[in-house]
């Protein structure tokens, strides 16, 4: 079995042998490889070499674009290779090839856009007086931590750690213990190419490998993407030392679709919105708000449109794929199963068994209606193909249903008249807001956060160069050389 290295200190890195833990294609429930559960001495070693490796003059030296070439080149290389990191993202997370290609892309980019931007994170001059000279420096924040979840391995590692190296800190990354593959394989590229523990990996349970990172004093930065409670025990463990975080922790987004949409396009963008990774995605539309003279009609087409969904094992390529592992498989199941006792399911709501891939995690897509708007099966991420609708008959309520979760992450909206889509974007509490569209094909370019409890800080975009620089004010003074 092909046992995965973490990278610390330039040096590849086994655990203690007993302690692997098995990594499963969740199409198959095969294992295809093991990583280590790294112990508190290696989270040690991975900071102290990073901060070793962060103030040695060597990495100081380099210039902001060469910082940013690396990353060009970078992204060449994963271009070049596409198919073959596709392939092991398709079998690490279970995902469609062609959005696992979608997801190879959208990295390439990241690298691209932040290599690009190196050096172009620019301070400014504030004016004060004659003979002072008012300078705010940008300067790197040091070792910034990099918690990604399994869900997007490859982008969510590319979007934080792209700015983290462009703006010059020492980088450690602690992949999901389901999903290391294509970090390792980022490892790989950069073991050999920057300066030793400039950027690191770290393997293992985040329930204990997570608190030895996030819990560490000489650490200067922690970007997180996962669940809200894991979210508060990092920011929690964070706040021991002041230490910044950037939080994204998922939602339950709505789309609100007008009577007077654009049906077809609407229908296409609400499944879409869902289905997308088995709807194990934080911006997932996971809410449908419909406006009830056209309820009836848009739910019968909707239902249709699931029911024609193909769902298969990821190299399948078909249009959904399966669950990433037992855990999210046995939640979303017993979840569908009160759902059908209560009398929610318009389709799916199924467990499915693939011959051939008895041991895979399908389920069906699955629509929910009736559901009140304060059950739980309407606030909280199910994680899954589940699609609640709910009903609205003014704007005000459509607004109103929209932000009635704790969540903020991104909003939809689907109408043809401006007043409408200009009103609910500016009222709608969303990080993102879409109209007649929903993810603007990935929007690397797009500050993407939360309201509310779907994070703090934003990420993707120029602006999140700011989260791994800290700025410095340096005031000088000068005057005519003879009077000195
Ligand atoms: O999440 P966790 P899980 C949501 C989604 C899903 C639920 C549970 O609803 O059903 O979370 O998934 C690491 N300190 N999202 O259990 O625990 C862990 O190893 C530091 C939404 O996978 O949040 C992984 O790398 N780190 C989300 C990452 O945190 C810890 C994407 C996320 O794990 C840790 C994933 C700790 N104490 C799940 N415990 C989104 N926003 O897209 C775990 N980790």
């Amino acid at each position: 079995m092909k046992k995965i290295p973490m990278l610390i200190d330039g040096e590849w890195v086994h655990g203690d042998a007993e302690a692997y833990l098995n990594v499963k294609n969740p199409s198959t429930g095969e294992v295809i490889a093991q990583i280590s559960n790294a112990s508190k001495e290696h989270v040690e070693e991975a900071v102290r070499a990073a901060r070793v490796a962060f103030e040695r003059e060597d990495w100081r030296q380099w210039k902001a674009y060469e910082r940013g070439q690396l990353l060009i080149e970078f992204a060449h290389y994963i271009r070049k290779h596409a198919e073959e990191w596709s392939l092991l993202e398709c079998r690490d997370v279970g995902k469609p090839l062609s959005q696992a290609r979608a997801d190879i892309e959208a990295a390439a980019r990241y690298f691209e856009f932040y290599g690009g931007a190196a050096d172009k994170v620019m301070g400014d001059t504030i004016p004060i007086e004659d003979g002072l000279l008012n300078a705010v420096v940008l300067e790197p924040v040091g070792i910034t931590v990099h918690i990604v979840p399994w869900n997007y391995p490859i982008q969510i590692t590319a979007r934080s750690v792209a700015a983290a190296i462009a703006t010059g800190n020492a980088v450690i990354v602690k992949s999901a213990e389901d999903t290391p593959l294509t970090t390792h394989a980022i490892a790989q590229w950069f073991a050999d190419k920057l300066p030793k523990g400039i950027f690191q990996h770290i393997t293992g349970l985040g329930r204990e490998v997570g608190p030895y990172l996030t819990s560490h004093p000489d650490i200067n930065h922690i970007t997180f993407t996962g669940s809200v409670p894991t979210g508060i025990a990092v920011m929690k463990a964070a706040a021991e030392n002041v230490v910044p975080v950037t939080l994204e922790l998922g939602g339950k987004s709505p789309n609100l679709v007008f009577a007077d949409a654009n049906i077809e396009q609407a229908l296409e963008g609400v499944v879409r919105a869902i289905i997308q990774n088995a709807g194990q995605t934080c911006s997932a539309g996971a809410r449908l708000l419909i406006e009830e003279r056209i309820k009836e009609s848009f739910i019968a087409q909707l239902a249709q449109k699931f029911q024609a969904i193909q769902v298969g094992p990821g190299e399948a390529d078909m249009d959904m794929g399966p669950l990433l592992n037992e855990q999210q498989y046995t939640k979303i199941t017993a979840l569908l199963q009160q759902a059908k006792v209560d009398g929610y399911v318009v389709t799916g709501g199924e467990p499915l068994t693939l011959a051939g891939y008895e041991n895979g995690f399908y389920v069906q897509p699955t629509i929910l209606d009736g559901v009140d708007p304060k059950d739980p099966l309407a606030q909280e991420e199910i994680f899954g193909p589940v699609l609640t609708v709910l009903t609205f008959s003014s704007v005000e309520e459509a607004i109103a249903l929209a932000n009635s979760t704790d969540y903020g992450l991104v909003a939809g909206i689907w109408s043809q008249n401006i007043d409408t889509a200009h009103y609910v974007a500016s009222r709608v509490q969303a990080g993102q807001v879409f109209v007649n569209n929903y993810g603007a094909a990935g929007g690397i370019q797009m500050p993407f956060g939360g309201y509310k409890k779907s994070g703090i800080g934003r990420e993707k975009g120029f602006v999140a160069l700011r989260n791994y620089t800290q700025m410095k004010n340096i005031a000088i003074r000068y005057a005519p050389p003879n009077q000195h």
